[in-house]
């Protein structure tokens, strides 16, 4: 199958967008040929679009069952990145109960009771569901936690099931989680090998929430040899807890600078980092950056969960977002919780998490939002490890999102939804540009779409 993207604005990574437009010729699932843009001359047809940098392009244009899209200057960018998600509780709110103080550890209960009746099909259903939501918003790769804290490592099973089912659409990581704890749990550590041997692509921990601080540590060490043995990542829920004593992400950065997963390591919600104090905080810094870990702040569930002991003033409770980006680390915003006992609201957008995260993180400055963008696409993609698998360029899989927006910025603020959604060459989603009439005085069935009127004028003809 071909297909020809004409007259697109590409996002170039880290919220850039390349200077003039593009033709993307897709082939066989691969992106073939990026060619510059030129206006077609005055005169002849556009859609023939004969531009003389398009050649390159010309004999797929003639054949007929060449699909032909004009983007007309909207912003072709690679799929979102969902680098945090847990799909084996998800849509699972209220049951058996609702998480009525709202903290970390009553949904954790919560969970715990409901963990005891999941079954196969429970857990399939539930989380196709929400990886259907997810592909229809252009999210085409995805890391899920998944609970192996249950003996039967039922909820694991199913996953690496759906993992199987969605290759063609979604690339699916599973996390080995261990949320009941590696070390003060029963049996934990052995779970967590079982798990990788049944086939987790990533090992998780969760040393915050093991019994002493020297389980803590103990339990990093576990799941840094477990993952170098076996030639794994590494994706800790760490220090999620506004404590301020809380400080395993130093030991998990310095357990991936001297290990072998330098840069292959994550530490998602780092809540505690909206304690610590200045002095550590920048000795904090330079570690951070040189391990060449990754970071994943998750604005919804934090910003739900923490400081919920807290009297006034309350803090916050996120990770240093605009420090640690400073500072030179990989951060990206992750979604987290889709209707569970973390979080009794959400889509599974990326661009909700991404607006969101602005206003959380405060990066309200327009290069920082822009910044919010990578971090649902590009930023989420390093954590990943998606590499070469990843961007629109030549030979890479024609994996990409048609957005009516003119830039990352705009797509931040309007909440677009991809008009195309392309994996491995196909279409897999479409969403008719949307618009509301609205009768004004003086004019009437002006479309409004929260942009300029020149520039819906283009989204329109989408
Ligand atoms: N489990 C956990 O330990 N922390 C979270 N934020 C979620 C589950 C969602
Ligand atoms: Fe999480």
């Amino acid at each position: 199958m071909r297909m020809i993207v004409r007259d697109a604005r590409l996002y170039a990574g880290d919220g850039e967008v390349a200077p003039g437009r593009a033709d993307v010729l897709v082939e066989d699932g691969r992106i073939a040929r990026v060619v510059p843009y030129e206006e077609p001359p005055p005169g002849t047809d556009g859609d023939a679009g004969t531009g003389p940098g398009t050649d390159a392009l010309a004999e797929a244009r003639t054949d007929a069952r060449t699909r032909v899209v004009d983007a007309h200057g909207a912003l072709l960018a690679p799929p979102f990145v969902e680098p945090h998600i847990h799909l084996d509780t998800a849509l699972t709110a209220g049951e058996p109960r609702w998480n009525a103080s709202g903290t970390l550890w009553e949904g954790i209960a919560c969970w715990s009771e409901r963990k005891e009746t999941l079954t196969r099909e429970d857990v399939v259903d539930r989380a196709t569901e929400v990886l259907r939501w997810q592909a229809a918003q252009g999210v085409l790769h995805v890391r899920t936690h998944c609970d192996v804290t249950d003996g039967r490592l039922l909820a694991l099973d199913a996953l690496a099931e759906v993992r199987d089912r969605v290759r063609d659409v979604i690339g699916l990581q599973i996390v080995a989680f261990p949320q009941e704890g590696i070390r003060s749990f029963p049996d934990g550590e052995r779970l967590m090998t079982e798990a990788v041997r049944r086939g987790a692509d990533v090992v998780g921990a969760i040393p915050h929430f093991e019994d002493t601080r020297e389980d803590g540590v103990e339990s990093l060490r576990f799941a840094f040899a477990l993952a170098e043995r076996e030639g794994l990542r590494v994706d800790a829920h760490c220090d999620e807890i506004d404590d301020e004593q809380s400080r395993f992400v130093e030991v998990l950065a310095t357990l991936a600078l001297r290990s072998g997963l330098r840069g292959r390591a994550t530490a998602s919600h780092t809540t505690a980092m909206g304690s610590y104090n200045g002095a550590y905080s920048y000795k904090l810094q330079r570690i951070l950056a040189r391990s060449g870990i990754s970071l994943v702040c998750n604005p919804f569930a934090n910003l739900g969960l923490q400081g919920r002991f807290d009297a006034y003033p309350r803090r916050r409770g996120l990770t240093q977002v605009k420090e640690m980006l400073a500072a030179g680390v990989n951060v990206a915003f992750g979604h987290d919780d889709v209707m569970d006992p973390w979080n009794p609201l959400g889509t599974g957008s990326p661009l909700q998490t991404a607006l969101t995260g602005v206003y959380a993180a405060q990066l309200t400055g327009t290069d920082e939002i822009a910044t919010a963008f990578a971090m649902v696409t590009d930023r989420a993609a390093r954590v990943l490890g998606l590499g070469e698998e990843y961007g629109i360029a030549e030979g890479r899989p024609a994996n990409f999102v048609l957005l009516p927006a003119g830039s990352p910025f705009d797509a931040v603020r309007r909440q677009v939804r991809p008009r195309y959604v392309v994996a491995r060459g196909r279409v897999v989603a479409e969403t008719p540009y949307q618009a509301t009439r609205l009768d004004w005085p003086g004019e009437e069935g002006e479309m409004i779409d929260f942009v300029r009127r020149r520039d819906a004028a283009a989204w329109q003809r989408l």
